[in-house]
């Protein structure tokens, strides 16, 4: 995983702005591609349909904004959207941008089961629909030492949780990306195994602060940036906030994460921003804001110090 830096991007990538459609364009597209789909009898899934790639740069209405909001600068959103980890698509980070433009975001289906009392299938815009759209400001870091500052839009994963009624035994939630070798290059290479997996203890997963996300910047996620449905755990590495969710798994075991099952030494389950955990072969004490030069401190739990209450006792050496 090499570095690049952020003054390395070159600014001839930015996202055209021009392609904004506003939501009433976009709902009348996709009944007019359900229409054609049906006169073709084809299933939604086999057509390159218009209406996946209008969903990136849709307006979100109704935004609220949220106290756990940091008033640092916003990182530009090209930057955001032209630097990205997305091994389905390509482990270079300036790649997925081009690559996912064409990712069908729809339809789209969530799978929620395991150890709770209400196992469903949603549809993606269900859960979207559950909660009313925050806007978080939050810092998020790379493990590999890049960090960003990004208007998120989603709300609370607890507000998931408390719908799917959880049993007492469910002590983790484990998330899984969509599987698809059609649309996700990157998954014939065996650079990772695939899906993606990741996964949150309960307690983390219920914490205000963890993000269900569908949006930045005020519209609906560009795909490289996980849409339609990724989290945003701001005081983890960034390997946790996993993109493109398919299933959210309840369980009373530990479920196996990715960048675990990949590299075990360098890579924890926990995984919370440590500048005192150094990662076996750099240092994670500082961090470069992508569009910035110089170097600035790394904080524990990323700044997020209301998070400190759930891993007290433990060793955060060792639980790395
Ligand atoms: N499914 C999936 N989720 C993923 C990744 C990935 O490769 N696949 N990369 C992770 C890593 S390492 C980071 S730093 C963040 C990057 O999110 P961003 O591109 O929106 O900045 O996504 C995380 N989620
Ligand atoms: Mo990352």
């Amino acid at each position: 995983m090499l570095i690049k830096k952020a003054a390395d991007i070159p600014s001839s990538e930015i996202t055209p702005k021009g392609l904004y459609l506003n939501r009433r364009k976009f709902v009348a597209g996709t009944a007019l591609a359900s229409a054609a789909a049906v006169a073709a009898g084809v299933g939604l899934h086999e057509m390159a349909s218009p209406s996946s790639v209008a969903q990136a740069n849709t307006k979100i209405d109704n935004i609220q904004k949220s106290p756990f909001s940091t008033s640092e600068t916003i990182t530009p959103y090209k930057d955001v959207t032209n630097y990205n980890n997305y091994y389905e698509f390509s482990s270079d980070k300036y790649e997925p941008a081009g690559l996912a433009k064409n990712f069908k975001t729809r339809p789209w289906t969530v799978t929620i089961d395991g150890q709770i009392k209400k196992k469903q299938v949603l549809d993606v815009d269900t859960i979207i629909k559950m909660a009313t759209p925050e806007e978080r400001v939050y810092r998020h870091r790379c493990v590999e030492g890049w960090s960003i500052v990004v208007p998120w839009v989603g709300f609370s994963l607890s507000e998931l949780i408390k719908r799917a009624d959880p049993l007492p035994k469910a002590k983790f939630v484990e998330f899984s990306t969509l599987m698809d070798l059609r649309q996700m290059p990157g998954q014939r290479s065996r650079v990772l195994e695939w899906p993606y997996v990741e996964g949150l203890r309960m307690d983390e997963a219920m914490h205000p602060l963890a993000l269900l996300c569908f949006g930045m910047y005020g519209e609906v996620l560009p795909n490289q940036d996980g849409a339609p449905l990724r989290m945003v755990i701001p005081w983890k590495y960034g390997f946790k906030s996993i993109k493109a969710i398919v299933r959210v798994h309840f369980t009373d075991s530990q479920p196996s994460n990715t960048w675990n099952i990949s590299a075990p030494s360098e890579y924890g389950f926990y995984s919370n921003v440590n500048p005192h955990v150094d990662h076996p072969r750099w240092s994670q004490a500082t961090e470069r804001r992508l569009g910035e030069f110089r170097k600035r401190p790394t904080l524990m739990f990323n700044g997020y110090d209301q998070v400190a209450s759930l891993y007290s006792g433990m060793d955060l050496k060792k639980n790395f």
